[in-house]
C-alpha cells in the first residue's frame, strides 16, 4: 500500500485526509506527528519538514511542498533523485487574484489616505485617476502573476510585467532579464512582487530599484519578505519617492511589535494571508501527481533545484 505523510497545517490535513482516502482508498495518509511506518512512505506532503525527517525516509519519491513557495524547504537536504513539487492549484490561484485585485484597487482609490484622514476625521476627497491612466506592473510572470495580470486587464489598467525568461502575454507590455529591470520599474505607478526567493531575488526591491519607480509610486509585496530591504522602503516612503506600501510578508514572521512597519502611515501590513493552499482542490491535485508519478509520466509544478524555483 502507498504511504503519504502529511506534515503541515494539521487543522486542513484532516480535511486532506477525508479527500484522499474517499478518492484513493488504497493509500494511507497520516497525518504527523502520525507517520505509520517511515520506510513506507512514498509521498510527503510539507511546508517545513525537519531537518531530519526526510533522511528517515528511505523510500521518499517525491516531496511535495504545501506552498507555492519553495524557499522554506533545504533543498541540499533532499536527496538529489527525490523530485521536488510545488503547490499549483486553483485554489490558491483565486486567492492570490482576490488579494492582489483588492491591493491594486485599494492603492488606486487612495484608501491609504482615506484610512488617515478618517483617523483625523477629515473630509478629503482626492481627484480619481482613470484606471487607463495608472500602469501597474508585476515582477514575475509565472503562475500566480499571470493569472493577477489576467484578471487586472478588464479594469482598464495599463499593464506590464518582468520575468526571467520572454513572454507573450495579450495586452500586458513584457520585459524579460536584469538588464530590463529599471525600463520596467520606469514604468509602475502600482508595482507587485511576486518573484519566488532565490539568490537572484533576494533585497530585489532595494534603494536602487525603488529609486527607479516613478515618484509617488505604490509597492504590493506579495512574494516574500526577504525581497525587500526594509531600511529602504522606509526611507523612500519618507522622502516621497513612494506614496505607500501594501505587505503581506515581512522578515522576520511574526513582525515583531516593536517593528516601525506596524505603525507607518502609509503601510498596510497583512499576516501572510494573501492566499493559502486550499485542501478541497489541492489534494486532488497532489492525488493526480501521485498517478502521474506511478505512471511515469512529468510531474506537475515540478521545480528545477538549479534556478530555485
Ligand atoms: P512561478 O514559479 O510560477 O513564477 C515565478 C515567476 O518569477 C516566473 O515568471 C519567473 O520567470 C519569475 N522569476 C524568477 N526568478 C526571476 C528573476 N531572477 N528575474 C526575473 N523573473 C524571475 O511562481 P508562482 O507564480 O506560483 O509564485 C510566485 C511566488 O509567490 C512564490 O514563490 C511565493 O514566494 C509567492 N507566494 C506568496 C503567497 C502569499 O500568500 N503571500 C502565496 C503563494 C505564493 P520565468 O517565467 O522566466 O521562469
Ligand atoms: C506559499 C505561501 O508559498 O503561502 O504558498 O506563501
Amino acid at each position: 500500500m502507498v504511504s503519504v505523510l502529511y506534515k503541515a497545517d494539521p487543522d486542513r490535513g484532516r480535511t486532506w485526509s477525508s479527500i484522499f482516502s474517499a478518492r484513493a482508498p488504497d493509500i494511507e495518509f497520516h497525518i504527523w506527528p502520525e507517520t505509520g511506518d517511515l520506510a513506507r512512505v512514498e509521498y510527503l506532503i510539507a511546508w517545513e519538514p525537519p531537518p531530519d525527517l526526510v533522511a528517515s525516509l528511505p523510500n521518499l519519491k517525491v516531496l511535495f511542498s504545501s506552498g507555492a513557495g519553495v524557499d522554506h524547504l533545504d533543498l541540499s537536504a533532499i536527496p538529489a533523485d527525490v523530485p521536488i513539487v510545488r503547490m499549483v492549484e486553483p485554489g490558491i490561484v483565486d486567492g492570490m487574484i482576490e488579494y492582489a485585485t483588492l491591493s491594486v484597487l485599494a492603492l488606486h482609490r487612495n484608501l491609504v489616505d482615506y484610512i488617515g484622514q478618517q483617523a483625523a476625521a477629515r473630509w478629503l476627497p482626492i481627484k480619481v485617476v482613470p484606471a487607463a491612466a495608472r500602469r501597474v506592473g508585476v515582477m514575475g510572470l509565472g503562475v500566480l502573476g499571470q493569472a493577477v495580470m489576467n484578471r487586472l486587464g478588464p479594469f482598464g489598467f495599463s499593464l506590464s510585467g518582468w520575468s526571467r525568461s520572454p513572454k507573450h502575454i495579450p495586452g500586458v507590455a513584457c520585459h524579460a532579464g536584469a538588464e530590463t529591470l529599471d525600463a520596467f520599474l520606469g514604468q509602475c505607478d502600482i508595482l507587485i512582487c511576486l518573484l519566488p526567493l532565490t539568490d537572484d531575488t533576494r533585497n530585489i526591491l532595494n534603494q536602487r530599484s525603488l529609486a527607479r519607480l516613478p515618484r509617488g509610486a505604490a509597492l504590493i509585496n506579495v512574494g516574500r519578505g526577504a525581497h525587500l530591504e526594509q531600511q529602504a522602503l522606509l526611507d523612500a516612503l519618507d522622502s516621497g519617492q513612494l506614496s505607500a506600501a501594501i505587505l503581506d510578508v515581512c522578515v522576520p514572521e511574526p513582525l515583531p511589535a516593536a517593528h516601525p512597519f506596524w505603525h507607518h502611515p502609509r503601510i498596510l501590513m497583512t499576516p501572510h494571508i494573501a492566499s493559502m493552499t486550499q485542501p478541497e482542490t489541492a489534494a486532488l491535485i497532489v492525488l493526480d501527481n501521485i498517478v502521474r508519478h506511478r505512471n511515469g509520466q512529468a510531474l506537475l509544478g515540478a521545480i528545477d533545484r538549479h534556478r530555485g524555483y
